[in-house]
């Protein structure tokens, strides 16, 4: 498929809504125009024990300990993780009907989306114990927060910023690079101000702007589990389908500031990674 024709209606788009004139000589956008985004380097510092029962879809640090929200009809949950053994303690188990996904922590509340219950759980943050829970209309994939709102993803190209306490929406980031919309946007991290999110099934992590929504860099992640993993993977795989098609694809990314660390994983790895960022 020609990937111009696909990427024309997005340049109308950001034409009409941002009064682009060829009179005045602005800046015209095409795919010439905008540059690919950044290569981040990186380099794996180490590989730390990750519980292969957890289908990762939310990975915080909060109050220097490490957060996860676990997905599967039955299996949800949320626990802390202690990064060097890797041994947990269930905070919360939730019960059929829900499928749980994205977990951020603001302030001393807790939120922690569902994928397509319609439902966002309130948490007290020091005792998970739960304090609500608000309505959510579309899908819930990811969710982190910068130090004023949150913002949700849903599978698309669209980041939900919302106001924390009643998720009033405030604001829609189309999220786009120089091919066009930039779509399966899953688990979110704020890293110096920027936004960060690994896109479902692929191996990748992209930067995004979040005032404009552009792409500005992008981690390649490709055989990060392999590549460092002395385990076998062969519980990933059963004959005739991949480890993709069991779904443990790469999520759950965690900033821990102070350390300057990116912590990485996936649904049912056997490892949570850390990642040193080049500068
Ligand atoms: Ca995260």
């Amino acid at each position: 498929m020609n990937s111009s024709r696909l990427f024309l209606p997005f340049i109308l788009l950001l034409t009409a809504c941002g009064g682009a004139s060829e009179d005045a000589g602005v800046e015209t956008l095409s795919s010439e125009a905008m540059p690919e985004p950044a290569l981040i380097s990186y380099s794996v510092v180490n590989a730390y024990p990750h519980d292969t029962a957890a289908f990762t879809q939310g990975l915080e640090l909060y109050d220097g300990r490490l957060y996860e929200s676990t997905g599967l009809v039955g299996r949800s949950s949320v626990r802390r993780t202690d990064l060097k053994t890797g041994n947990h303690d269930i905070l919360k188990q939730i019960s059929d009907p829900y499928f749980a996904e994205g977990l951020t922590i603001f302030g001393d509340t807790a939120y922690q989306l569902t994928w397509q219950n319609k439902e966002v759980f309130v948490y007290d943050a020091r005792t998970l114990k739960p304090i609500r829970s608000l309505p959510w209309s579309g899908d819930g994939w990811g969710i982190a927060h910068d130090s004023i709102q949150l913002y949700i993803s849903d599978g698309t190209d669209k980041i939900y910023v919302v106001r924390p306490g009643d998720l009033k929406l405030l604001r829609v980031i189309s999220v786009y690079d120089q091919s066009g919309p930039v779509n399966n946007l899953n688990e979110l991290e704020f890293i110096d101000g920027q936004l960060f999110a690994n896109r479902w099934q692929y191996d990748v992590i992209v930067r995004i702007d979040p005032v404009t929504g552009r792409v500005t860099g992008r981690m390649d992640l490709t055989g990060l589990l392999p590549r460092n993993s002395k385990q076998s993977l062969a519980y990933l795989t059963t004959p005739g389908s991949s480890a993709q098609q069991h779904g443990a694809v790469l999520n759950g990314i965690a900033w821990d500031n102070d350390r300057r660390r990116l912590l990485v994983t996936g649904k049912l790895w056997p490892h949570i990674f850390e990642l040193k960022i080049a500068p």
